[in-house]
């Protein structure tokens, strides 16, 4: 059976990753398409266990490096019980956040050192690269605007209490990324409306990896 394809987004808060991740899935179902939905931290129930400890702010008294041990943990339980055999089946993987966001989070702004951040990598994701990886791109102020519209009430998490030269920091870091590997990376202006920014993506999709109407019919 042939491998399957990986598709990550990345990019800061609130840039409609979440939104844009579901609604990729959903166009990739209608034309046919076997499709598994997920996101990091998380994806699986052993990571899912860890994104609570991350996202509570449990580990930032133990600094970065430590919390990239943990994405890391989390990470490698996601790929080796969902993500590999997904692909191993044929199916499109859709994930918010992947390796990326380790390389900007915990390495660019963090300043983990990036033999461990490599190590890590090996170790957690191996030979699971993505096919292509989206980057959705909006100014920090409209993405944490947007982000605080959604779940009115609730706590701010671990990141999202960061400043907004940590939040400039980690879109400069984001758009180095997609810069230094244009073979896999495609930026993403996600600053138009849903549909506006959906339709791009899909476009992006059908152009680089073949997944569009007719490779469907
Ligand atoms: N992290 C890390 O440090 N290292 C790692 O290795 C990994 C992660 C994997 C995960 O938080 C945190 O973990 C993340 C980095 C760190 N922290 N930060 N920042 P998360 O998963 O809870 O949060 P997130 O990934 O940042 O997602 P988000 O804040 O939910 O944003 P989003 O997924 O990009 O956006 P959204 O939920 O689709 O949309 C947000 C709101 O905007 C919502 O109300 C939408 O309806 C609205 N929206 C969406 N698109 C639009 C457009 N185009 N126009 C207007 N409004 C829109």
């Amino acid at each position: 059976m042939s491998r399957g394809r990986l598709i990550t987004f990345e990019g800061g808060e609130g840039t409609g990753k979440s939104t844009q991740a579901r609604r990729l899935a959903v166009a990739l179902r209608a034309l046919g398409h076997e499709v598994v939905e997920t996101r990091e931290p998380g994806g699986s129930p052993g990571a899912e266990a860890v994104r609570h400890v991350l996202l509570s702010g449990g580990a930032e008294p133990f600094g970065p490096a430590a919390e990239a041990l943990l994405f890391a943990a989390a990470r490698s339980d996601h790929v080796d019980t969902l993500i590999r055999p997904a692909l191993a089946q044929g199916r499109i993987v859709v994930c918010d956040r992947f390796i990326d966001s380790t390389r900007v989070y915990q390495g660019a702004v963090g300043a983990v050192d990036a033999a461990l951040l490599n190590a890590l990598e090996a170790m957690a994701a191996g030979d699971c690269r993505p096919d292509l990886t989206l980057v959705l791109d909006v100014p920090p102020e409209i993405g944490l605007a947007r982000a605080a519209t959604r779940g009115k009430g609730a706590v701010a998490d671990r990141f999202e209490r960061e400043g907004a030269d940590y939040h400039a920091a980690v879109r400069a870091a984001f758009l180095d990324r997609a810069a230094a590997d244009p073979g896999r990376c495609a930026v993403v202006d996600a600053s138009a409306d849903p549909d506006a920014v959906a339709d791009a993506i899909a476009a992006i999709v059908a152009a680089r990896l073949g997944l569009g109407a007719d490779a469907a019919a």
